[in-house]
């Protein structure tokens, strides 16, 4: 038998990508939004012999010691921490390690003292190198992909091996690369300005293996989907015919430049390959913005027009929108929400202007001594970035961002958009993907749990935005809300947790907790610490280190659900000691405590490992032995 390879993908950090409320509370059974296809393309360039397993950490543990000869680890620049973190990890227990994905392609020199060997851009034809030096004993440190992957040399990738029930949507890769030239963007310069294509029968063999997984909702996530227009109608006639020809209907989405709004032939193709919604990097309404950051394929009209065309193929657009650009002032603010609000997007994905290493924004903001060296550009646990702006303060930027948020999620502005989209939005492809009954349990959650705990004026704009007359668009309505409720949820947990407030919260609980538990205290079975690593940033530290009993973990229990739930601290958890008996406890307060898993980490001594089963995919297992406990205050 061949060498045992173990690809892993780690956890993200939450973002408005998660959908972590619409997952949670209406879409039960689902984990993540869409699976790692990098991997699975990866496991279909091993050689046959080879034994592949992959574990992507957003919906399963990591497992601490595998049965593996080589393990393979990738990542974003957002994933690059916890990345680093496996790496260390199995490569101190004595693995082969090997990194690879968005960021290594990136940045391969970040990886070179991380991993045994870095594998930096597209791995066609890479990859295939590697595994042959490493059966000959002698694989190198770097392999780096500087020439060009002819797509038609992508396998199929090995979608068998990725647990697809759990994600909401598959991926799938048509092409690669953009003709465009935007300044801010990294995709060019990995992937290149001239789209390369797969053939269309490996995209037909590809939807045979997402049809044989009973696959409905595929995303292709090429860079930008009509990079070559001509090449992108053929594929979508062809799309037309496999659903035909197979009676068997995909739900697509994709990304795509806004000159998709100008040619009505594309558009209907869209249409009849039966693609449900596109997103569109549309960044600025402000075309000075658009011609300073040279995204002119967004001005061939004005981009209200291009979306409400879009809308009126009956095709839903999410999209992204960036601030901080040279030409942005305290009023862009203004002008961004009213674009937003009126064009009535819902999934707006806004974000601060980020210099991202090797662009060409990046050298020109080095030249101009306009990055914050300090600033760390992969972490988006934070509300900031690398750039310094030209046009506004720091500080005014980062509030007018924050403010922008909480003006687009409230309850007004939802229902507004989801009226303004409807009155444009014709016969939308979408109209539903679930059986009545499924429909009626995933309204039920969503009026429950999250338009009747809004309160009354949700309710008020949740029935006043609903398409009454045109019930085809009712699902399309329902949809938007979830994702507006889920996005409200993340920018009240993320965005309000007023600092001040939070801490004179923090010294009472302390204090309180430390009372009720001050006998385990004394004994040295526990030991609770409050540490504010700065005014925004408190966390507390639970050390299990002896005899505990039910009462203790029963109140710890209820004494860190109520800190989790009223303030915006994070938990460390150090599990030192336990005795067996106890583990029942532990495991009851690590269920209490799952919903806030995101702002937990848990250390769990060496020795203690096989005992306490801490799953990765809920909670931020620390792998290193070393404790996460700062210096001080
Ligand atoms: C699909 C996608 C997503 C999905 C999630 C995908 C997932 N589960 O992994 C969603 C929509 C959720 C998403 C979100 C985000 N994304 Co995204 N995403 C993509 C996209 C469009 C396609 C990725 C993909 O599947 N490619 C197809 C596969 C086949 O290619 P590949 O991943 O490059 O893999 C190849 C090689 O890298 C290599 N390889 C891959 N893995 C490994 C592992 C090993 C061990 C080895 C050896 C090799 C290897 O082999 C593959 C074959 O050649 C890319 C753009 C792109 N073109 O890659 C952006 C991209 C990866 N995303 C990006 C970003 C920034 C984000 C966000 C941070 C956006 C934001 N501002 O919030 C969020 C973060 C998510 C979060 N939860 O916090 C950046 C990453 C930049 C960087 N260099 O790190 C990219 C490159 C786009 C961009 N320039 O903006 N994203
Ligand atoms: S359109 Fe998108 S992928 Fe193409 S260069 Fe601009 S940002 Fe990059």
């Amino acid at each position: 038998m061949g060498p045992r390879l173990l690809l892993i993908n780690p956890r993200f950090v939450e973002s408005f990508w998660s959908f972590r409320w619409a997952l949670r509370e209406v879409l039960p059974g689902k984990r993540a939004v869409n699976p790692p296809l990098g991997l699975a393309t990866l496991a279909a360039l091993c050689p046959p012999h080879w034994h592949v397993e992959i574990v992507d950490e957003n919906v399963e543990p990591v497992p601490l010691r595998p049965r593996a000869d080589l393990i393979g680890v990738c990542g974003m620049g957002v994933q690059f921490k916890r990345q680093a973190e496996l790496l260390a990890y199995y490569r101190k227990l004595g693995y082969r390690v090997v990194a690879g994905g968005s960021y290594a392609s990136l940045c391969p020199e970040l990886y070179a003292p991380l991993a045994d060997s870095v594998i930096a851009g597209e791995a066609e034809y890479i990859w295939p190198e590697f595994c042959r030096d490493l059966e000959r004993g002698e694989p190198r440190r770097l392999y780096h992909e500087t020439g060009s992957v002819a797509l038609a040399d992508s396998p199929t990738p090995r979608f068998e091996l990725l647990k697809l029930h759990k994600y909401t949507t598959a991926t799938l890769q048509f092409s690669r690369g953009c003709p465009f030239l935007c300044e801010f963007c990294d995709i060019i310069v990995m992937f290149g300005r001239r789209p390369r294509y797969k053939t269309l029968a490996q995209v037909g063999a590809e939807l045979d293996a997402l049809r044989a997984q009973q696959v409905r909702n595929v995303f292709f996530v090429d860079d930008n989907l009509i990079g070559h227009k001509a090449a992108a109608k053929e594929l979508l006639r062809y799309l037309c015919a496999y659903q035909r020809e197979h009676d068997y209907q995909f739900r697509f989405g994709t990304e795509a430049s806004l000159n998709m709004a100008q040619d009505r032939e594309l558009l209907q193709l869209f249409r009849d390959a039966n693609f449900t919604w596109v997103f569109i990097g549309i960044e600025s309404p402000d075309a000075e913005t658009l011609r300073g950051t040279a995204k002119t394929q967004n001005l061939h009209e004005d981009t209200l027009t291009a979306v409400r065309r879009i809308y009126s193929y009956g095709i839903d657009i999410l999209a992204g929108f960036i601030i901080g650009f040279d030409n942005d002032t305290p009023a862009t603010f203004d002008l961004q929400f009213r674009f937003i609000r009126d064009s009535g997007i819902q999934a707006a994905m806004v974000g601060l202007l980020t210099a991202l290493p090797k662009t060409p924004l990046h050298a020109r903001l080095r030249r101009e001594g306009r990055l914050l060296a300090e600033a760390d550009h992969t972490d988006n646990t934070r509300v900031g970035t690398n750039i310094i702006p030209k046009n506004m303060s720091y500080r005014d930027m980062v509030q007018g961002y924050l403010d922008l948020y909480r003006r687009l999620l409230s309850d007004r502005i939802i229902g507004e958009r989801v009226r303004n989209k409807m009155r444009f939005l014709n016969k939308p492809v979408y109209h539903g993907e679930y059986s009545w009954r499924e429909q009626t349990r995933i309204v039920a959650r969503l009026v429950l749990r999250g338009i009747l705990k809004g309160g009354p004026r949700r309710v008020f704009h949740f029935m006043r935005s609903l398409p009454w007359l045109a019930p085809g668009k009712f699902p399309l309505a329902i949809v938007d809300w979830i994702a507006a409720v889920a996005m409200h949820d993340y920018v009240e947990r993320r965005f309000n947790a007023p600092a001040t407030r939070d801490n004179a919260r923090l010294g009472r609980w302390y204090a309180s907790a430390t009372r009720a538990v001050r006998r385990y205290l004394a004994d040295g079975g526990a030991s609770i610490e409050l540490r504010l690593l700065s005014q925004t940033m408190p966390r507390l530290y639970v050390r299990f280190a002896g005899e505990l009993d039910r009462v203790f973990f029963a109140r710890c229990t209820r004494r860190l659900e109520a800190v989790l739930k009223r303030t915006g601290a994070s938990v460390t958890l150090m599990i030192d000691e336990i005795e067996r008996a106890q583990l029942p406890h532990l495991e009851r307060l690590l269920r209490r405590l799952s919903r806030y898993g995101d702002r937990i980490a848990i250390q769990v001594n060496e020795r203690l490992r096989d005992v306490v089963k801490i799953d990765s995919s809920i909670f931020h297992l620390l792998l290193d032995p070393a404790p996460e406990v700062p210096a001080g205050r």
